[in-house]
Order: C-alpha cells, then structure tokens, then sequence
C-alpha cells in the first residue's frame, strides 16, 4: 500500500483539548527536536515535514461543555482538519506518522485513513480503552475503579475528557453530536484490536462486551506472551494479511518505568521490549499504512524522565518503519 520510494509524512500535532493537562501539546515538538526525521531517514525512509500541523483555536469561552463533552468544538475541528491532513498523505501511498497530542486526534488520524482504506483494521495499544461515550464517560462508575489497585495517579472519575472517547466516535456508538457529523461511523468493531489495556472503566468493559470487541489486556501478555498476542490480534483483525494496518499507539500503554512523562500512567504495563516487538511484528506484515505515536507529555517528571520517553517514542516508530535488531 506505501508507494516506491517509501515516503513518511509527519504531522506534528501540538494539540492538548482531548485532556485537562498541559504539556502534550508539546509531544511533537520534542520527538521532532529528537531527530525523528533523521533517524528515519537513515532506515531509508524519504521523510516529509514542513513544521507541525496548523489549527484554529477555539477560545475556551466559545466552546463550553455539550452535556459532559469537554472542548467538544476544538477536538472535533482539529481532528477534522488532521483527517483531511492523514487523508491526503494516504492517498498518495505515503505513510503519515501522527505525532500526539492527545488520543483524541485519533478520531481524525483513523477517519483519515479509513476515508482511502475502508477494509483498514486498527491496532489500539493503550492502557486503557478510550471507549467512553457521553453516557458512559459518568463519575459514579469511575469513582469506584478509582479505589481499585490498579489506579494510582487518576482523577477519581471520568470528566468528559474526548481522549478516553476516540474509539467510541469512530464506531458510532453513543450519542451524536452535530459538531461531528463529519465524523462518519467507517469502523466495524470486528476490524478492531486492543493490546495492553488495564484500566478500564466499567462502562467500557461493558461496551467491549456488548460490540464483542477483541481485547488482549495484559492479562493476556502475561499468559500467552507478547508474540503470541500480537499473533492472535491479527489473527482477529486481519486473518489473511491483506488488509492496511492503522496503528495508534498511546505511550501510556508502556510500562510508567519506561515511559513515565505521559498523563495517565498506570502501573502493570508492557516492557520496553515488548512494546517495540508490537511495531516490528506489524511492520514485518508490510501492511502497514498510518501509524500514530500519542500522548507523550514533556511537561510531567523530570528531565530524565522526558528524556528516557521521548526516546522511546523515537525508538517505537523507528521499530514500526522497518528497523531490526539484527
Ligand atoms: B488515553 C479514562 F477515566 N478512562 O475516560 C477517561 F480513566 O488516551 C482515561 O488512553 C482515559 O490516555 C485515558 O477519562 C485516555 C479515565
Ligand atoms: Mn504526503
Ligand atoms: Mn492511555
Ligand atoms: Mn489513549
């Protein structure tokens, strides 16, 4: 599906609406200041960037809360204008790398790719499921997973935030808001895998349920090992290895000891090995066709720590593009 010469797009999206925190806006900038481009150009990439992606601003005053949705216009005009970014490098046969920002970028990075590969499957790797919808992102469910162990640095309670929603919009499950009806529901729940998950709320595990959803939670890396895992994903999304790969990979589904600037850690999570062995596996499918690197936030710990997580970043798209250990 990538054409000769294999050509990467990068959009930098310095955007932070989808979530309360400051700082993930400036992701891009520090996986770009990295030298991402360079180091993708020596795997023998051609790489365009011209400068992160532009968007309007939507002042916080004209763009209150819709029932419990929050920056409900921002998040839908950026991720409009990033899917018609995504849509136009995909259609040229280029690979666009979406550099987060927050996950709800997703929902333009995946429409993007799903406008010009409708048969696309998506790869989630994430802590969590970022399947909330309007009814199911409530505080009472999610005050009660606040006292599991499992949870150690959220807010006690989903707040509306469009990062935990993404996969929601793109399925078209929960309610519709007009501010996205450029959104269309193009992904089926069957074309749709999750790896890595472990907190996740109690409206989403009944949403997963319900739309019989494919999740291997690390439950299932423990058990079966990460080669195994990422063998029975595809297995599920893409049976015959046919089918364009959209991959978005949220840095938070990395274990906090590896990649600790991002703004919901969890403890519990994949090993520095086994997120990279996800990216090699799917680029040895040659299938794939977006990928996106998310949540990465430079403003949280110290500079060790963003150091040690903007690497990874690198180090996990450079695994997905094609770069081998031997
Ligand atoms: B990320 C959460 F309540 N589920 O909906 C929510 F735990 O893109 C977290 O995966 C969402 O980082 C995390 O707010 C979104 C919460
Ligand atoms: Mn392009
Ligand atoms: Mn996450
Ligand atoms: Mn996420």
């Amino acid at each position: 599906f990538i054409s000769e010469p294999k050509t990467a797009a990068i959009v930098g999206c310095p955007f932070s609406g989808g979530q309360p925190r400051v700082g993930v806006d400036k992701g891009p900038i520090h996986l770009i200041d990295a030298g991402l481009v360079n180091q993708l150009v020596t795997l023998g990439w051609k790489v365009n960037f011209d400068g992160h992606h532009q968007f309007e601003d939507i002042k916080a005053e004209d763009d209150p809360p819709i029932g419990i949705l929050k920056n409900p216009r921002l998040v839908s005009r950026v991720s409009e204008s990033v899917a018609k970014a995504v849509t136009g490098h995909v259609s040229k046969g280029h690979l666009p790398i979406t550099l987060g920002g927050d996950h709800s970028l997703a929902m333009g990075t995946i429409s993007g790719t799903m406008n010009i590969h409708p048969n696309a499957c998506v790869v989630w790797v994430d802590a969590h499921a970022d399947i909330n919808t309007a009814e199911s992102t409530d505080s009472g469910i999610a005050s009660i997973k606040f006292v599991s162990a499992q949870c150690f640095s959220q807010q006690p309670g989903c707040t509306g935030n469009i990062h935990g929603m993404p996969v929601s919009f793109l399925l078209g499950i929960g309610s519709k808001f007009s501010e996205y009806a450029w959104l269309k529901p193009l992904l089926k729940a069957e074309r749709l895998v999750y790896i890595g998950l472990r907190d996740v709320d109690a409206g989403e595990k009944r949403i997963l349920r319900e739309n019989n959803i494919k999740a291997f939670s690390m439950h299932e890396v423990d058990k079966y090992g990460i080669g195994k895992v990422v063998e029975m994903a595809l297995n599920h999304v893409n049976p015959n290895r046919d089918l364009p790969i959209h991959l978005s990979f949220d840095v938070d589904a990395l274990d906090p000891s590896v990649a600790p600037s991002t703004g919901t850690p969890v403890r519990g999570g994949l090993t520095f090995r086994e997120g990279h062995y996800i990216c090699e596996a799917i680029s040895e499918t040659g299938l794939l066709v977006a990928l996106d690197m998310m949540e990465v936030n430079p403003a949280l710990a110290d500079d060790a720590s963003v150091k040690k997580t903007v690497a990874v970043g690198c180090s996990l798209v450079r695994s997905a593009l094609g770069e081998t250990l031997l």
